[in-house]
């Protein structure tokens, strides 16, 4: 049974945008035709799909309008599309606003449309606990014919917040085995003057509060008393500056190395021998299932989703939030020990094959699809 899906995300660099866009080409690699709906092209859609195709929401500020009206315009796209195109179901991501949206292109076409709205995240944890938008993130969830999150934790998270009437199916986010698999870099870490003798510490974020790369910083301070290494920071946002003066107060400019945004991040994966990500808040941790799956052990922080992806003593540990000691003992714990280091990186990628591979994902949303569209 093939399928015309409308997917409708945030495409910036983040988790949620990273996982619609790769679920779209998945999809079109079986064979179903793809209607993106958004305001500027997803960002890994990067070669030509024959099946897939892109309509972009455009926003006019008429001088009524105090403010452009993004969501009655990608309401109006979303309609227009599903319509034209005859579309069997909209996958969003993000309740906020997109789920409110895509009802109402559902009620704009006469009702058939299925809508699967898929948790990510911020839209829950963030935006959950603003009481003047808890009642319309509901709303977008009940209005929805199927919601799903990507851990078991924002699954119970978004009942204890807002207690919606509606079942709500966690499917974990995934990686394509394709791209991330540990490749022979070692010339690039040779490039960034990295000796051989170094072990490579990586982080990955987009540098807001929330990811406490402050703790990234402060636990490697302790573990490179140890241990000769070096600690790559990838990516950007609000937080670089702040960082860069911590690097520099705590004399670690020699060892940290900040590579700003950066594609391609399996090749720096697959020199690095640790992943911290120690958030205050994760839903899931999307970098880490992309570590694991180039052979990279980690340390995480014990809250969200991460304990669903760290599988705590075989594929690396958890400490608290913020306990820098903790942090740095186990992450000099995995690095001293070549065994263990080892067998915690073997671990990591068979766990994402167990549990987070593209195919078995791939099929959970097909599934679900079915369930709605019913056999065509
Ligand atoms: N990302 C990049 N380049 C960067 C920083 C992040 O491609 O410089 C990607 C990560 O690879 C990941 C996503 O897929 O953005 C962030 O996921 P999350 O931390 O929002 O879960």
């Amino acid at each position: 049974m093939k399928l015309k899906i409308g997917i409708t995300c945030y495409p910036t660099v983040g988790g949620s945008g990273v996982i619609a866009t790769e679920l779209g080409k998945l999809l079109a690699e079986k064979g179903h035709e793809i209607h993106f709906i958004s305001s500027s092209m997803p960002f890994r859609l990067s070669k030509v799909y024959s099946n897939i195709y892109y309509h972009e929401v455009q926003v006019n500020q008429y001088s009524v309008f105090q403010y452009p009206p993004y969501d009655l315009a990608l309401a109006s796209k979303m309609a227009e599309v599903a319509k034209r195109e005859q579309l069997d179901l909209l996958h969003v991501h993000y309740a906020i606003p997109h789920a409110v949206c895509a009802y109402l292109a559902k009620k704009m076409t006469g009702d058939s449309l299925k809508i699967v709205t898929t948790l990510h995240g911020t839209d829950i944890t963030v935006l959950g606990y603003d009481p003047s938008l808890n009642d319309m993130i509901r709303f977008g969830i009940e209005g929805s014919d199927a919601v799903t999150a990507v851990s078991e934790s924002l699954v119970q998270q978004t009942y204890d917040l807002l207690k919606p009437k509606k079942a709500i199916q966690t499917v974990y986010n995934f990686v394509d085995e394709r791209i991330y698999y540990k490749k022979d870099t070692q010339e690039l870490k040779a490039q960034y003057g990295i000796s051989q003798d170094e072990k490579v510490i990586i982080h990955v974020s987009n540098f807001r509060k929330v990811k406490r790369v402050q703790d990234v910083i402060r636990s490697f301070k302790l573990i490179q008393n140890q241990i000769p290494a070096k600690l790559l920071l990838v990516g950007d946002g609000p937080e670089i500056s702040v960082m860069c003066n911590l690097v520099q107060e705590l004399g670690l400019k020699d060892k940290v190395l900040f590579l700003g945004k950066q594609d391609n991040l399996e090749d720096l994966y697959s020199f690095s021998d640790l992943m911290l990500l120690l958030s205050e808040k994760e839903s899931f941790g999307l970098v880490l299932l992309e570590a694991m799956a180039c052979g990279v052990p980690s340390v995480g922080s014990k809250i969200g989703g991460i304990p669903e992806v760290i599988e705590p003593g075989k594929t690396g540990y958890l400490s608290e939030v913020g306990d820098i000691e903790d942090i740095a003992k186990n992450a000099i714990n995995i690095l001293s020990d070549d065994h263990l280091h080892k067998t915690f990186s073997n671990n990591s990628i068979k766990r994402v094959k167990d549990y987070f591979s593209s195919q078995s994902v791939l099929s959970q949303y097909e599934e679900l699809y079915r369930q709605l569209v019913g056999t065509k």
